[in-house]
């Protein structure tokens, strides 16, 4: 098992490189969304999307309508990781300004269609194995923060009871991001059952040849929060038991899972260690987020890794029993007392996650032999 931090966008400078190297890992997960990113406000360095950054608990503003990712860019990106001896294992997640009415099954879909195929090859090309996403209309929306980690620790939330009532999603918004500050007032109704598992089937559909042929695998992200309907939209994978469906559609080494033990484990259904048993012996997991948490939908909170009401040891025990071989980043953790919270915490848990993997992999080797 390899071990992998994931890097926002506005960190994948060589500094953030080195220092995922100095704590043990081999593998970056990087993103190239600027999720935050508000042409009113001044960026906010090192910001955890995990938070809605406006008052009505959205993100950011994607624009880049068009400008899609080159092979060129990849390629520096990838060149400036190497350079701190760390490999690209994935990126994670498309831009909503290059996919949103594939995902609202819009006008422009065939055309992004063909734009996604673009990226995908663009990816390949550049060297880098595989492309997480999340096919959600509604997004995160709905998490908040609190300080229920250890220690006082503050750490991503998100409790029903408490939210203000769930609003119909703003025309020109998609994944809690605005791809069009101008869209017409309105909203964009609502999305059915039926509706959204044809969209994810016309997505893999059209995607997988490409990504068969580019050597990039699709692996995608279970609903975070995963209820079953957000802002009237359904969503996708909220229940482990969708998973198999989603992989039944097109079964392929490249339709694969970005396999997210936080978001398992909040679900109302299913077994956390039962799930990860069943997609690691399938091979179906491109690679893993390791994070923990207390409770489940509808009110739970997010914890260290090494708290919470998820076996960590057992987990991995799991992943190296079915010999997965891929990568495991930690999710976003709680952010710690100092001048550094974000790279604290990732620090602390990436050291946890070496030693219990070398401890997983050591004594079972003592046991084989
Ligand atoms: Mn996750």
């Amino acid at each position: 098992m390899k071990i992998g931090l994931g890097l926002y966008r506005d960190m994948l400078t060589p500094d953030n490189f080195r220092f995922a190297r100095q704590a043990g890992a081999t593998h970056v997960v990087i993103h190239l969304v600027d999720y935050s990113h508000r042409p009113d406000q001044e960026a906010i360095a090192g910001n955890d999307p995990a938070w809605g950054v406006a008052d009505d608990m959205t993100w950011g503003v994607s624009a880049n309508q068009g400008q899609l990712w080159t092979y060129e860019e990849l390629r520096d990106i990838r060149a400036m990781a190497n350079a701190e001896g760390v490999e690209i294992a994935a990126i994670e997640n498309f831009d909503p300004s290059h996919w949103y009415d594939v995902l609202l099954d819009g006008p422009k879909k065939a055309q992004q269609l063909e734009d996604l195929k673009t990226i995908i090859r663009n990816i390949g090309r550049a060297g880098i194995p595989c492309m997480g996403y999340n096919f959600t209309v509604a997004g995160l929306w709905g998490r908040t923060g609190g300080d229920w980690a250890r220690g006082r620790a503050n750490a991503i939330g998100y409790n029903a009871a408490s939210l203000p009532p769930e609003t119909p999603i703003p025309r020109g918004t998609v994944w809690n991001m605005v791809y069009d500050p101008d869209a017409p007032p309105g909203d964009i109704g609502t999305v059915t059952e039926e509706q959204i598992w044809q969209r994810v089937t016309d997505f893999l559909q059209a995607l997988l040849p490409v990504a068969e042929e580019s050597g990039v695998r699709l692996a995608i992200h279970p609903e975070d929060p995963p209820v079953r309907t957000l802002r009237g939209t359904t969503r996708l994978l909220y229940a482990p038991d969708r998973f198999q469906r989603l992989l039944d559609i097109a079964p392929s080494k490249y339709n694969a899972l970005e396999f997210c033990v936080g978001t398992i484990s909040e679900m109302a259904e299913g077994d956390v260690y039962a799930v990860t048993d069943k997609f690691s012996k399938q091979g179906n997991i491109a690679y893993v987020h390791l994070r923990n948490v207390h409770g489940k939908v509808p009110n739970y909170h997010e914890v260290f890794v090494d708290e919470g009401d998820t076996n960590m040891f057992e987990i991995l025990r799991i992943l190296h029993r079915n010999h997965f071989d891929g990568v495991i980043i930690p999710d976003h953790t709680p952010q710690m007392t100092c001048d550094a919270p974000w790279h604290a915490g990732m620090a602390y848990a990436l050291g946890w996650l070496k030693a219990a993997i070398t401890s997983v992999e050591r004594t079972s080797e003592r046991v084989t032999k």
